[in-house]
């Protein structure tokens, strides 16, 4: 059944959270559909998820998947909205049953950014001086740069955008490590010092492109969500997403990738850090785009050949307590 408005036009109910970077992505999709669908109308409902309710625990310590998801996905199986809108990156690669990615939207820079206090404009992550303390609460981002950088300090930041930049340029940190996307979004791409090189920070699976969750089958729904696709974006991220999945990594482990097309080939690499930097494997896989699902197994096979499953297996104990 479609739900109409008297004038017959047709609604479609879009579920986000409250954060404003959750929220100038939803208007950007709302915006797009509108475009596309001038006949329809488009209503936004805005929830608080778990994610957004404990501000004060570093991530990879709650260790539950689905944090910044679950609400939106019971108001999908509720029927209370038809389609929400994710940072791709937040969403596990395990949906539940009855719900489906329904489109991935195209890709902002996916880099990592590096975020400088004043008295260190002008440096980047290669030039930070020893004891330079670097604010992260991602273990991929610690891992990588503590591997890199181990004369770095590295302390745990959490809280919304704005808190951690507080945090940083009141000196509690002299430089954070943030997504180049979620900046650029909210119209703080200026605070952006250095796109970190992958070489240095491979960036986490679907980062900097949205994912649109909608029930199973929903074709009314899948109709819409085609027209606002993009094809590169959604092969590239449904391999790296191949990846983690076989890896069995919830949103909270050292797993990094980097993806692209070049004709009609993709191409992944992935890796697989431990937390005190000390061990680091990597290998990139190519093959047809048709095959993304298979490049991010077999991507996964290689890194566990090199020995990725003992650090997971270590990792998975700690921070399960
Ligand atoms: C996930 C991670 C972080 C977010 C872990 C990671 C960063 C956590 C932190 C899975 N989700 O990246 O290794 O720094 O405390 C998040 C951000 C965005 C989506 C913010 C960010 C915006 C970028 C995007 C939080 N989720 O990474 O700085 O849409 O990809």
């Amino acid at each position: 059944m479609t739900a109409t408005t008297s004038s017959g036009s047709k609604i479609v109910r879009i579920g986000t959270r409250k954060s404003n970077l959750a929220m100038v992505q939803t208007h950007w999709v709302r915006d797009e559909l509108q475009k596309h669908f001038p006949d329809h109308q488009f209503e936004i409902e805005a929830m608080s998820t778990q994610g957004d309710k404990i501000l004060d625990v570093a991530l990879s310590k709650i260790g539950d998947k689905g944090l910044f998801t679950k609400e939106l996905e019971l108001g999908l199986l509720n029927q209370d909205v038809d389609l929400a809108v994710h940072s791709l990156k937040d969403l596990p690669t395990q949906l539940p049953e009855g719900l489906m990615l329904g489109c991935v939207t195209s890709r902002e820079n996916p880099a990592d950014a590096l975020v400088l206090n004043e008295k260190y404009q002008g440096y980047t992550i290669q030039t930070l001086p020893e004891g330079a303390v670097v604010g992260t609460s991602s273990l991929r981002r610690l891992a990588q740069l503590r591997y890199h950088y181990p004369y770095l300090e590295f302390k745990d930041v959490r809280g919304n955008l704005n808190t951690r930049l507080k945090k940083l340029d009141n000196g509690d940190y002299d430089a954070l490590v943030l997504a180049v996307a979620g900046l650029q979004r909210l119209g703080m791409g200026d605070r952006v010092s250095q796109a970190i090189p992958s070489a240095v920070s491979l960036h986490a699976v679907g980062q900097g492109a949205l994912g649109i969750e909608c029930r199973e089958g929903d074709s009314r729904i899948l109709d819409l969500l085609k027209a606002i696709e993009d094809p590169d974006t959604r092969d590239c991220t449904l391999a790296e997403r191949s990846f983690l999945r076989e890896l069995e990594g919830g949103c909270q482990v050292p797993i990094g990738v980097n993806s692209f097309i070049e004709g009609e080939q993709l191409t992944l690499t992935g890796m697989v850090a431990s937390l005190d930097g000390q061990q680091l494997l990597k290998d990139t896989v190519s093959s047809d785009r048709a095959e993304h699902e298979k490049i991010g197994y077999d991507l996964a096979q290689l890194v566990r050949e090199q020995g990725a499953q003992a650090i997971l297996d270590e990792i998975f104990a700690q921070v399960e307590r």
